[in-house]
């Protein structure tokens, strides 16, 4: 499914790899650590008695060691595969008049969105795909945040807010040519806790504006005229920086869906309720059910093991057996 609906070279690339088991094989290492640490754990616990020597617990500790940083690095690469391979979800938000939707067309290279100077022009949100070097974004210009009495408008300025919500990626537009209002504040408190790119547009005109505010609160910011064709690169270049993209090696083992994480982050956490439970002096066979659960979520990644919540996604996904 990634490979039919990928937008650039490097998507393909991505999904192609991730098929061809970059994925699978690096989940399979992770387990067979795991796998020998349980079989050694039922060792202990069978045959207390016997001197069993294959596993050490230093070399236990270690290996559940080795099998938790394995899975933190590909969570913590999650969202930058998905940039790459699935598309990131991305909010192009501002108050009113800001050059949201002539940025929206920048990015895009057409006319797609309506720009006029006319304060509160766009109304519905208008989703379009962009692909930026190794990065797709699925881009909704929404409409610019203000309070206002039109009973369209307030459609508009609710939808935005909830695209928002649901989005992994901002860019916050500000106008430079006029002073700050509480409504950039207000734009500054919404996208505070996203991953995000401050875009200080209209660079071109005398500027009003007290940059201060964004350069406090942002640590990606750029300044451009979504105007100016020329300036596209710069704010390319921002977007990779803010999403590592750049650097993205489509050859690496990436998880690419939030199924793959939640199945990594349940092992995750049972492998460190089970280095906990050894350090606190747990019995070993509780030690070892913990383990063989962790075992089990990376089993369900793969597929080896499919739960029913994987059989429901499945069908609900693909049209089988209709
Ligand atoms: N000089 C200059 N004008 C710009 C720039 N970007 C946008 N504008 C103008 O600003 C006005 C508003 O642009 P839009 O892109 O419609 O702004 P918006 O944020 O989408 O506005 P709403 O949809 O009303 O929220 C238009 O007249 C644009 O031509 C810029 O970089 N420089
Ligand atoms: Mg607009």
């Amino acid at each position: 499914m990634n490979i039919i609906s990928s937008h650039s070279e490097q998507e393909t690339k991505a999904a192609y790899n991730t098929l061809e088991g970059a994925l699978s094989k690096k989940i399979a290492e992770i387990n067979g650590i795991l796998i020998s640490a349980s079989a050694s754990l039922a060792a202990w616990v069978d045959y207390p008695d016997d001197e069993i020597e294959e596993l050490t617990s230093g070399e236990l500790v270690e290996n559940l060691n080795t099998a938790e940083k394995e899975l933190e690095n590909l969570i913590s690469r999650f969202d930058t595969g998905k940039a790459v391979i699935g598309g990131v979800r991305t909010a192009i938000v501002g108050k009113p008049n800001v050059g949201k939707s002539t940025l929206m067309n920048m990015l895009l290279g057409e006319d797609r969105s309506i720009v006029t100077a006319v304060e509160g022009t766009t109304r519905d949100i208008v989703e379009e795909t962009a692909v930026i070097g190794a990065a797709t974004l699925r881009l909704a210009d929404t409409a610019g945040l203000r309070s206002s009495e039109d009973e369209v408008e307030k459609i508009g300025v609710d939808k935005a807010k909830k695209w928002l919500e649901s989005a992994d990626f901002a860019l916050a537009v500000f106008d430079l040519s006029r002073p700050f209002t509480q409504e950039d504040e207000e734009i500054v408190s919404l996208v505070k806790n996203k991953k995000c790119v401050a875009i200080l547009n209209k660079a071109d005109l005398e500027q009003k504006a007290q940059k201060n505010l964004i350069i406090q609160n942002f640590e990606n910011l750029v300044e451009i005229s979504a105007k100016n064709p020329d300036d596209r690169q710069k704010l390319c270049d921002i977007i990779e920086k803010a999403l590592e993209t750049a650097d993205f090696d489509p050859s690496v083992a990436s998880l690419i869906n939030a199924r793959q994480k939640s199945c990594c982050e349940q092992a995750l956490r049972d492998i460190i309720q089970a280095e906990n439970d050894l350090k606190n002096g747990v019995t070993l066979d509780a030690v070892n059910v913990t383990v063989d659960s962790a075992i089990d979520s990376l089993l369900v990644l793969t597929g080896e093991k499919a739960s029913d919540s994987v059989i429901n996604e499945i069908f609900s996904r693909f049209c089988v057996g209709k």
